[in-house]
């Protein structure tokens, strides 16, 4: 765990914050390109439900040039969290989590969806 000393020489990263637990689910699985809906439970490190974070989605895919698609999501049980995401095209999808807790520190997570299925 790093600990930032004053405001100086602390990068932000988006490597997994090890103090959050980000257990997901996507509907429906495996997504298609168009909308999915995401699930997912924030805990942290003693397996606490992390209430009232704000949470924004962005999705990217793993080829340069794509627009990211932004999303917010809501919560709709205590720690558990709900999203609708557009893929907008098929293929493999990356979507970075930011969570900003209640306590106000923000916390990055990274969820790889692969092989998101073109339309017919
Ligand atoms: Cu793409």
């Amino acid at each position: 765990m790093i600990v930032c000393l004053a405001a100086v020489g602390c990068a932000p990263s988006d490597d997994a914050d090890p103090d959050i637990n980000l257990q997901w689910e996507i509907t429906p699985n495996p997504p298609s390109a168009g909308m999915a809906q995401l699930d997912f439970t924030l805990r942290d490190s003693t397996e606490q439900l992390i209430k009232g974070a704000e949470v924004k989605l962005e999705g990217n895919m793993s080829h340069p040039g794509m627009q990211p698609v932004l999303t917010t999501a809501e919560e709709i049980a205590p720690g558990k969290y709900s999203a609708n995401i557009k893929f907008t095209m098929g293929g493999d999808w990356f979507i970075l989590v930011k969570s900003t807790l209640a306590d106000g520190r923000e916390v990055r997570k990274q969820i790889e969806i692969a092989g998101v299925r073109s339309e017919k």
